[in-house]
């Protein structure tokens, strides 16, 4: 038996600060465009509620994250760095980096590792995992901000979709509780002739949801566990799982 602990640690908005730094980047190069603050963020897809203030901002705020040095002069959130360095030291416990690239290739992929180089040092290149579905990687706990974690015929679906309105009335409506399911049940509606065979529908991993300005909002669940930042305990979390 396997007795070591395996941690998937995600990488935007749980050790490098994606909203932030995309809004410094957004205000720099649109000075003259509506923005929305960190305060007022709501839901995973910035590109999403860009495009709810006005249709033309979800092209803009994606021009963004696709741009060179995006992803690779993101900082650190607060003690990350220092938290993923003291975990990967813990005797019986694998420390993974679990990042989903973007579709434009061009440079994300390569900026990821140059950041994990930069900022975690040569030995951490060996521990970075690339997937669009985080649900075939198998790991003990999962740190992620994201709420809903799917697989890849799904995260395609609701990237074409972003701007559809049911999509946005479940945004605005702000019921998350029940985001989950009735995206599903929605994705099952809309893609009837698409498969997702390689969906793992149920993961090994325990989903702690890593408190990001977009989901702070949400109800406290009863079933995920939350990771408030990096000065939260996150240690008692590991312990919960040995
Ligand atoms: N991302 C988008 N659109 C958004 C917000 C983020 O494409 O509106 C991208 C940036 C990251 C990826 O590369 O999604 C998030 O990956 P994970 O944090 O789930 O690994």
């Amino acid at each position: 038996p396997n007795t070591r602990l395996r941690v998937l640690l995600d990488m935007d908005g749980v050790l490098a600060d994606f909203e932030g730094g995309f809004l410094k980047k957004y205000r720099e190069r649109y000075p003259n465009e509506p923005y929305i603050s960190l305060e007022e963020r709501r839901g995973f897809w910035v590109s999403t509620q860009y495009g709810e203030l006005r249709a033309d901002l979800c092209d803009k705020a994606i021009s963004i994250w696709e741009s060179k040095n995006f992803f690779m002069e993101l900082e650190p959130l607060p003690g990350s760095v220092e938290a993923v360095k003291e975990m990967a030291k813990m005797k019986n416990t694998d420390v993974f980096i679990c990042t989903s690239p973007i579709k434009h290739y061009a440079h994300c992929p390569y900026e990821k590792y140059a950041w994990v180089e930069r900022h975690l040092g040569p030995d951490f290149l060996e521990k970075v995992i690339l997937t669009r579905d985080k649900t075939i990687v198998s790991g003990d706990i999962l740190v992620d901000d994201k709420p809903d974690i799917l697989g890849p015929g799904q995260l395609a679906i609701i990237e074409r979709n972003v701007n559809s309105a049911l999509y946005q009335k479940i945004l605005r409506q702000n019921v998350w509780s029940s985001v989950h399911k009735s995206n599903r049940d929605w994705i099952m509606q809309q893609d009837s002739d698409q498969k997702h065979e390689s969906v793992e529908p149920n993961p090994s991993w325990e989903h702690v949801l890593f408190t990001a300005c977009h989901n702070k909002h949400l109800p406290v669940s009863t079933t995920q566990r939350r990771l408030l930042s990096w000065a939260d305990n996150w240690r008692d979390i590991l312990e919960g799982k040995c």
